[in-house]
């Protein structure tokens, strides 16, 4: 990130960071503050949210309205704040064991609504923060700290199931990735509905150590590139690809406004 962005964007004082050194959600970090500079995001509009968890310290560092509170219910507050304040720009920032362990129920429901708010995930494949524990985002068969002798769960494919719960934007890419990560960040932005970006992430530190056995950051990435695939259309992922990327929906449908409650409340009398 360049000097001018991150005086335009972070908040100084809050600065040096507390990530590990080659951390994937600094890295995100900096592709949100990319592509917010692109569409030109008005910092004064927005509302950045975070639970719990080394993602979820993404907001504190920007410098907008922030609210840094309790694991898993970062779209219960987005929900209070678009339906007081349809205006805001809401934008989470949230970890694989946030939004989908956690969390989960509560990203059914906001993508079955089409809440009006943008999710960036930093899905490091583990809970980092608490020291590596197994995550509902864990590929089969690798070690995590819980998990030693490897995990035997099936992971969750997030954006699919984002997808399948009505969520109206919805891309997967990687740390690897960056032009198309902040390409989508970009589009998730200027949506209107439940905008969901993914970003396979290296966590070197517990991840990488346990289940790639390094605590390189570049080997974390390389590793992550080296299983992934880009989907073409109607295109089979190969066998050796854990992660599929792409940009799989941007549709329109009726958001979930407070206004919209409003209205249908005046009509009911
Ligand atoms: C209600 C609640 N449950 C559990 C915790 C403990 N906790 C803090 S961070 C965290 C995991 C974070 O993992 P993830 O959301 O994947 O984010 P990451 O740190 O990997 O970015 C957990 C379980 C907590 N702080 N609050």
């Amino acid at each position: 990130m360049s000097a001018d962005l991150v005086k335009k964007y972070l908040r100084e004082r809050s600065l040096p960071h507390f990530f590990c050194p080659g951390c994937g959600a600094a890295q995100v970090m900096n592709y949100f503050v990319q592509a917010a500079d692109r569409v030109r995001l008005d910092f004064d509009q927005l509302v950045a949210i975070g639970g719990v968890g080394c993602t979820a310290r993404i907001p504190v560092y920007l410098d907008a309205d922030v609210l840094h509170g309790i694991h898993g219910r970062t779209l219960a507050w987005a929900t209070g704040m678009k339906l007081h304040n349809p205006g805001l720009k809401v934008v989470v920032f949230a970890g694989d064991g946030d939004i989908a362990a956690i969390g989960g129920n509560h990203l059914i429901h906001a993508a079955r609504r089409n809440l009006d708010v943008t999710v960036v995930v930093v899905n490091n494949l583990n809970f980092g923060m608490t020291g590596g524990q197994v995550a509902p985002t864990t590929p089969g068969a690798l070690r995590t700290m819980t998990t030693p002798y490897g995990n035997v769960e099936p992971p969750f494919d997030l954006c699919r199931l984002a997808e399948t719960a009505g969520a109206t934007y919805v891309s997967r890419w990687t740390t690897a990735t960056a032009r198309q990560g902040i390409r989508a960040l970009e589009g998730a932005l200027t949506h209107e509905g439940f905008a969901l970006v993914e970003f396979v992430a290296q966590c070197p530190t517990n991840f990488g150590r346990r289940a790639l056995q390094s605590g390189s950051a570049v080997d974390g990435v390389r590793w992550i590139a080296e299983h992934s695939v880009i989907r073409k259309d109607g295109a089979e992922a190969p066998d050796e690809a854990i992660f599929v990327l792409g940009d799989f929906v941007d549709a329109r449908r009726p958001v979930y406004r407070g206004s919209s409650l409003l209205d249908r409340g005046r009509e009911m009398r």
